[in-house]
């Protein structure tokens, strides 16, 4: 792989090219996170200068209809005039304290109230902490170092990992032949990471029980499972039935700790998250995205007597500068305001409204497409599926999917630049505006 952006390829305007040419001498790829960089799909990534509702705009005046929704935290849609006039007040009365502010508490209580299976939790400035400190703590309670995570599922950039990891490490496998991708057993997905950390992780095929089993026959000390209850990172992949509650059973009767990887899915496919729409109950949840309004913030947290072992009250270290910072928890707090019943019902009819849109205009055109769903978050797989784990996904054509991708931003549309990730829709889309989505998508498909 070598620092050069691809040739200039449809995508973002001059203006975006140039911020594009400055920001590759400045930044690794030009950007501040590899999925961004639009290397699975070519081209110059738009530079956005401004959202609003379902709408962004690029450095060259373009609008574009938007589903990558900051990747999941903008739920609400852009600059929502509640969150901006709320965040506006509090970073008025000062931005950052480091020390214990009313709104940790607010926000503490209504994630509590929010999630059954969490009595106390922590907050951290972004998923990847949330789940450090998860396992951390898990290795902790139970003195046992191995953890089993699944193939395809992303739970950030942690050391330990980056095995087999979703998202854009899978997108990167895909996009720059020769990047380290391991075949089989755990190895590290990424350079830097040394074997005998990676060693300790152990990656089975999500939706699939029956290796779930074998990995608990085969003993070792497991001291956690994490999972993507839906996942996200591979495209949208809902767990198979009977699968979830599986792996909880496994774990219960091992004295492992379960931990739900809610970071997409909480708040997202329902108010009590993956766990409240398919009734269970993991030992640690770890959130991130919606809690968080657009700003840093991520949380984990379960049940009290893990969580009591964090410091200060117990030996398990965690801490962070910016952790629960004010105008985040307030950009929080507004956006989980907006999340009643009746938006929850509003988020699904729009999220069937538009798959069911994208598989009829693959229909017309004879394109080979499945679109997985859970809620509001979905993938239009370019395959005839159908696409249950990591290796289904893979059989899908990343090069269709680029034409589209294009075909799609080229009429306004902007969905992730990845298979293998998930479209959300917000409050702020409509019934037009999915219409629009889907005519796009009709002529980005015609042959
Ligand atoms: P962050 O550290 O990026 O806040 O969260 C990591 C993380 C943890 N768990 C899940 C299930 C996640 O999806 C993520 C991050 N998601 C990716 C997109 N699939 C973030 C986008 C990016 O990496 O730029």
């Amino acid at each position: 792989m070598n620092g050069a952006p691809r040739a200039a390829a449809p995508g973002g305007g001059p203006r975006s090219a140039a911020l594009y040419a400055e920001a590759c001498g400045l930044m690794p790829g030009g950007v501040n996170s590899p999925v961004r960089a639009y290397r699975a799909v070519g081209g110059t990534p738009p530079f956005l200068v401004r959202g609003e509702g379902a709408r962004v705009w690029d450095a060259d005046g373009r609008e574009y209809l938007d589903y990558l929704g900051s990747w999941g935290p903008l739920i609400a849609g852009h600059a929502h005039p509640a969150v901006v006039a709320a965040v506006t007040e509090t970073a008025a009365a000062g931005s950052s304290f480091g020390a214990p502010t009313p709104l940790e508490v607010e926000m503490a209580r209504a994630v509590a109230a929010a999630v059954p299976s969490i009595d106390m939790l922590r907050f951290v400035s972004s998923g990847t902490e949330a789940v450090m400190a998860a396992l951390r703590l898990a290795r902790a309670a139970t003195g046992r170092r191995s953890i089993v995570k699944f193939d395809g599922c992303y739970h950030g950039h942690a050391d330990a990992l980056l095995v087999k990891a979703g998202s854009g490490m899978m997108t990167l496998a895909h996009a720059s032949p020769g990047a380290r991708a391991q075949p089989g057993a755990a190895l590290p997905s990424s350079a830097g990471v040394p074997d005998e950390v990676a060693a300790w992780t152990r990656v089975v095929p999500f939706n699939d029980a029956d290796a779930v089993r074998a990995v608990f026959r085969a003993g070792g000390e497991i001291a956690a499972v994490i999972v993507e209850p839906v996942a996200g990172n591979m495209g949208v992949v809902p767990p198979a039935p009977g699968f979830l509650e599986t792996v909880q059973d496994l774990c219960r009767a091992a004295g492992a700790v379960l931990v739900f990887d809610e970071v997409i899915t909480g708040f997202r496919i329902a108010r009590g998250g993956a766990q409240g729409r398919y009734g269970l109950k993991p030992d640690l949840t770890c959130l991130g995205k919606v809690i968080g309004g657009g700003f840093p913030v991520g949380a984990y947290g379960g049940r009290r007597d893990l969580m009591q072992m964090i410091a200060p009250l117990g030996p398990v270290y965690q801490a962070g500068t910016l952790s629960g910072n004010p105008v985040a928890m307030r950009a929080g707090l507004e956006t989980l305001r907006l999340l009643d019943d009746a938006a929850y019902r509003r988020l699904d009819e729009l999220g069937a409204a538009l798959a069911d849109g994208l598989a009829g205009a693959a229909r017309r055109s004879s394109v080979p497409l499945v679109v997985n769903r859970v809620g509001s978050m979905l993938t239009p797989f370019f395959t005839a599926g159908p696409v249950t784990d990591a290796a289904s996904a893979q059989r899908a054509d990343v090069d269709g999917y680029a034409r589209f991708f294009h075909g799609l931003l080229a009429r306004g549309v902007m969905v992730p630049p990845s298979q293998f990730e998930a479209w959300f829709v917000s409050l702020a889309h409509t019934a037009g505006d999915v219409r629009r989505t889907v005519d796009a998508a009709a002529a980005a498909l015609a042959r």
